[in-house]
């Protein structure tokens, strides 16, 4: 077979973020810059040569195109086998599954996530280690250095890989085997949960919506709660992937999961929401008339986990990304479980699942998953859930009602100023960095400053230090402002402010009302309307 070694040059800002690299679709369809980032990546990790890897992406725009040339460096690099859910089709949490399970060296995903797709809009790529999870800060450091120094990339120039045909077979000298996508997740997801006790509540009529989005869960939750739970046809909305995710942002939340929300709060709403994201790793959760924050999905979750088959031995520990709620703290202390907090992207937490000191982990943004994946996970996020409802004979609403009345309510809400001027943003963030030290003290509208912190983390298995990864201010009584900038944006700066305060008693208010204070004593202290010359945040979840 033909393998051709092609001279390239460096391409500027070819750094992954929070999760993988991302870029506007036609930026990775100009030619060599896919190729330069694939090489980079085999470079960086040593090269693949007699190595196994698992592909697959979620459908968006350019999927196919990227899955062949990938395959086709692959080839030419020397792997042994790759492993691709057919069609190209891979949700990430089955992605890090099928790394697992198969015990590959790696997988490359492409994906970007919760981003809207098309040949004008997002596209992604990210590499993700033998535990299933993303590559550490470390590994992605090493692809990025690779990136600034390649000088040639291989490639094998033969006929695309017919992508739709299951099984294995032949392909510029390495192994190409096709598997369908769903199966080994759904496998894995009976383990964990008791479906014969889901099934039972689904026949009593308890009805369920799941959207989505257009996305890559349509396969698989289809399958999970329609075929296999016996939820009626129709239950999950929305199922079939398009490369554009049907125009929408595949994204969980009350802002661009507003169908679903009005369906939750219509006359003939169902007991039971949920949406995902592009990729299939984030859950939005809502009941009949009563949306649940993802931190305290978080919270409910490591309070019950151990009603399902998968957890039913108790959690090891639980973590959380540092901007995510304290409501997951408050149940870890009344429990006697460990709770580590995180700088945010999943990345941070691979090393506390594989060294069995965490067993759930969380973020404020949609995303919850457990030592079952080294990802997070939304389908898995949805039938916990409906494993809690069914054991505790309960709607959402009476959850949450007894899990505030246990252990408060911690209201939250995230402010999001999109599309930012870069400057602006930095210097808004970087002012602020450097009067953290004169905070403590600083009161507004009766609150009090009690700390001010520039959040460094130093992972507690291998002593890796994290820096800079957002400013955290709290007050005291256990209010709590975090701000720092997106790092999966493709446009500008995008200004995240985290906003939380703590009620042990009072839970029926509403939570922009709630936080109005700490809103307004985080405007201050940035000088976010004076700055961006925004009124106010362009997303609220
Ligand atoms: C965002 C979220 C973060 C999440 C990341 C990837 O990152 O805030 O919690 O891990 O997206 O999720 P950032 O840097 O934009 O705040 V996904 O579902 O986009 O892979
Ligand atoms: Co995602």
């Amino acid at each position: 077979t033909e393998h051709t070694r092609i001279a390239t040059q460096p391409i500027a800002g070819q750094k992954p973020g929070t999760s993988g690299l991302r870029k506007k679709t036609r930026v990775f369809m100009q030619p060599g810059y896919l190729e330069n980032f694939v090489q980079s990546i085999w470079n960086g990790i040593g090269g693949i040569r007699g190595r196994t890897l698992v592909v697959g992406g979620d459908g968006r725009f350019f999927n196919e195109s990227a899955i062949q040339t990938i395959l086709k460096m692959a080839a030419a690099s020397g792997a042994a086998k790759v492993i691709v859910g057919q069609n190209g089709f891979l949700s990430t949490p089955a992605a890090s599954n099928l790394i697992r399970m198969r015990k590959a060296d790696g997988g490359v995903i492409l994906s970007a996530s919760h981003n809207p797709g098309g040949p004008d809009e997002d596209f992604g790529i990210k590499y993700n280690i033998a535990n299933g999870g993303p590559a550490p800060e470390g590994i992605t450091q090493a692809i990025f250095e690779a990136t600034e120094t390649i000088d040639s990339y291989d490639i094998w120039e033969g006929p695309d890989a017919d992508l739709s045909a299951l099984g294995e077979r032949d392909f510029g000298g390495m192994a190409l085997e096709i598997v369908d996508p769903v199966d080994a997740y759904a496998a894995l997801m009976e383990q964990l949960f008791d479906f014969d006790a889901i099934r039972a509540l689904l026949a009593g009529g308890f009805r369920i919506r799941f959207d989505a989005m257009h996305a890559i869960t349509g396969p698989y939750a289809t399958e999970i709660l329609e075929n296999r739970l016996g939820a009626p046809r129709g239950s999950v909305v929305n199922a079939v992937p398009s490369p554009d995710f049907g125009g929408g942002h595949p994204d969980p939340n009350p802002v661009w999961a507003k169908d679903l929300m009005d369906a939750m709060h219509g006359p003939d709403a169902p007991d039971f929401g949920a949406a995902s994201d592009g990729d299939g790793d984030r859950n939005m959760i809502v009941g009949r008339g009563a949306y649940v924050t993802p931190s305290d999905s978080l919270a409910v979750l490591a309070a019950n986990a151990h009603l399902a088959p998968g957890y039913a031995g108790g959690l090891k520990g639980v973590a959380r990304s540092m901007p995510t709620s304290c409501a997951v703290d408050r149940v870890a202390e009344a429990r006697g479980m460990d709770c580590y907090a995180t700088p945010t992207g999943w990345k941070f937490f691979g090393n506390l699942l594989d060294a069995g000191m965490a067993t759930l982990c969380g973020e404020e943004s949609a995303g919850t998953g457990s030592d079952h994946v080294r990802e997070k996970d939304g389908l898995w996020a949805v039938l916990l859930w409906l494993n809690i409802l069914a054991v505790k004979k309960q709607s959402v609403a009476e959850v949450m009602a007894d899990h505030w009345a246990e252990f408060g309510r911690t209201y939250y809400s995230r402010h999001d100023y999109e599309a930012i001027d870069s400057d602006v943003a930095n210097r808004l963030v970087d002012d602020l960095r450097a009067e953290l030290g004169g905070l403590p003290g600083w009161t507004h509208d009766g609150l009090v400053i009690e700390s001010a912190e520039d959040f460094s983390y130093t992972d507690p298995v291998d002593g890796s230090v994290a820096a800079k990864q957002g400013l955290q201010i709290r007050f005291e009584g256990g209010a709590r402002v975090v701000m720092r900038l997106s790092g999966t944006g493709t446009e500008g700066a995008t200004l995240r402010v985290y906003l939380e305060r703590f009620d042990p008693q009072d839970f029926g208010q509403d939570p922009q009302a709630a936080l109005a204070p700490v809103i307004a004593a985080a405007d201050v202290l940035a000088g976010i309307s004076k700055r961006t010359g925004r009124t106010g945040p362009d997303v609220i979840t």
